[in-house]
């Protein structure tokens, strides 16, 4: 088998989205001495690398995906001394540290944009993408992802500001070598600590397309893929970054990006490229997206999702990597999205965990999928605190949706069903915190929660551990081989992996209904399932895993 050993690619990542992690300290946010307090938790279930959404200064128009101040660590999070003390607890225990990279735009409170905006002849105008209306209107007909023109007028110098996201993201300049040079040196700033590497958000826009010519497409997906994404220089941006930077350290990279398709990833992650070490690419997370985006759904089956592993798996070969996850803040919940959130919540749950813990690439696990948290439910829209939804539900209502028609909408696929509160315990507020959080806990904490969950011993929880450690030093699983056994089937996923020296089989009923199935080859001695009796028929949401010598 031709591949090529790394860490990175033997281990296994778990997602804190610090807002919602755990509060130290009872005002109602997440911040970092609470998660110092859950890391004996993070070591026991056996996850190996944290990643860290956002934790540095931030208006918090996107919840810390908007930067004032990309040196230091958010008041409210905590103080830098917290975070070394966070580092090093993680460090002690034999884990990793990766930070969030958000640098294809910054606050517009950041004070280079400060300065930028002031005059057309300031030596920080050309860190941003400034441009002159059209007819009245803005430079073209670009749409920003939250909804509205991408473009800001900007009264101070007349002109408009480039922002892909919020009015208060704007979008650096990467034309310009200074923006280039301060973006490594940041970057350098952060690895001197001893960090082990960075997630980059969407590192698949940076570079733009110099034209700014209107998108001639109609669904928002394919301007994003074809006109904003993987712009003419990206790969030189991120090799030269890989070049200044990031090749003199022992650490990983993983790109996140919209528009990264099977055809142009391993351009990306390619091992020989110099650029990065994996994406997360996002096929299976814009699964059923119509034209309108998230708030605009179209049905789908499992043999698309399918696919999307096969497509990935054939793209990546030898020579790629990509993370394996099914959810992250961004997205809803997967054991509401893909499994039972009700009748077969734990059996589901543990069906996808057998999902991601045996496909080909580094797994990534969502804070709280490892208890089988599920979507929420608010019956306001008072409740919610994403940009994304509440935009859209100013542009939607405006346009003459109706409110509940809206708040089913956004109970369904909003963001802030992946934002809830960590449910630790059956206390107040999940034991997240006394007072009130910043976004209200899910309902269902008492009857799904950490303390419930390690007092089972056949739990959500101790399954994850189980396949963790399963994983773990496993060549076959890490790097072995992959075929989907059942492609055409729309409730059955059967593949295997397979090395020289093994072969698993991997039998998931995605359904509420016993299933017949059927396999060519024996597929050897079951060794691990999430049903205590198993039988001639996949019980439902039955997962199991074979293995032949
Ligand atoms: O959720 C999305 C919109 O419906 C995605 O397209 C998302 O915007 C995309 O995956 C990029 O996400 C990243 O960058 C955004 C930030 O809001 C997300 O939280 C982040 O993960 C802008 O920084
Ligand atoms: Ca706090």
């Amino acid at each position: 088998m031709v591949f090529y050993p790394k860490w990175w690619k033997e281990q296994v990542i778990y997602q804190i989205y610090p807002r919602s992690f755990n509060d130290s300290n009872n005002d109602g946010i997440g911040d970092i001495p609470g998660i110092i307090e859950k890391l004996d938790y993070l070591k026991e279930l056996g996850v190996d690398i944290i990643w860290l959404s956002p934790i540095y200064p931030s208006p918090n128009d996107d919840n810390g995906y908007d930067i004032s101040n990309y040196r230091d660590i958010h008041p409210e999070f905590g103080t830098m001394q917290d975070f070394d003390r966070l580092l090093g607890g993680i460090h002690n225990r034999g884990m990793k540290l990766i930070m969030d990279l958000v640098v294809n735009h910054s606050s517009d409170e950041h004070q280079w944009f400060e300065k930028s905006r002031q005059s057309t002849d300031n030596p920080y105008r050309d860190f941003y993408i400034w441009k002159k209306g059209q007819n009245d209107g803005p430079p073209n007909n670009w749409q920003s992802f939250f909804g509205g023109s991408a473009w800001q007028y900007d009264e101070q110098t007349a002109e408009y500001y480039l922002h892909l996201f919020t009015t208060k993201q704007p979008d650096f300049n990467w034309e310009n070598p200074q923006v280039r040079a301060e973006i490594y040196d940041l970057v350098k700033f952060w690895l001197d600590k001893g960090i082990d590497g960075f997630r980059m958000d969407v590192i698949s826009l940076i570079s733009k397309r110099l034209e700014f010519e209107d998108t001639p497409h109609k669904a928002f997906g394919d301007t994003v893929q074809y006109v904003y994404s993987n712009g003419p220089r990206v790969h030189e941006f991120i090799h030269e970054m890989y070049e200044k930077v990031l090749s003199h350290y022992d650490i990983m990279t993983i790109g996140e990006g919209p528009g990264i398709s099977p055809e142009v990833g391993l351009k990306y992650v390619g091992h020989d490229r110099g650029e990065l070490n994996m994406i997360f690419h996002l096929d299976h997370m814009f699964l059923g997206f119509g034209p309108g985006g998230r708030f605009d759904q179209e049905p789908y089956g499992l043999t698309e999702l399918k696919k999307i592993f096969s497509d990935w798996y054939e793209a990546m070969g030898p020579s790629g990597w990509i993370s394996i996850f099914l959810d992250n803040h961004d997205f809803v919940r997967m054991v509401s999205r893909f499994g039972n959130d009700q009748e077969y919540r734990v059996e589901s749950a543990k069906l996808l965990a057998t999902l991601v813990m045996t496909m080909r690439g580094t797994p990534c696990i969502y804070q709280g999928s490892e208890i089988g948290m599920t979507n929420v439910n608010y019956d306001s829209i008072d409740d919610f605190r994403d940009v994304e939804t509440l935009n859209f539900h100013k542009i939607l209502t405006q346009k003459g949706m109706s409110q509940e028609t809206f708040l089913e909408l956004a109970n369904k696929n909003g963001r802030d069903n992946v934002r809830t509160p960590m449910q630790w315990d059956e206390q107040v507020n999940g034991g997240f915190c006394d007072s009130t959080p910043w976004i209200k806990v899910n309902p269902n904490f008492s009857q799904i929660n950490v303390k419930k969950a390690l007092a089972d011993k056949n739990s959500i929880f101790y399954f994850y551990q189980k396949l963790l450690e399963f994983r773990k030093g496993n060549d076959t699983l890490i790097y072995g081989h992959y075929e989907d056994l059942s492609e055409a089937h729309d409730t059955l996923f059967i593949y295997k992996r397979w090395s020289e020296t093994k072969c698993y089989t991997i039998l998931l009923n995605f359904s509420d209904l016993p299933q017949d199935y059927s396999l060519e080859d024996d597929p050897g001695k079951l060794i691990l399932s999430n049903y205590m009796e198993n039988n001639g028929q996949l019980a439902p949401w039955e997962a199991r895993i074979y293995e032949k010598s």
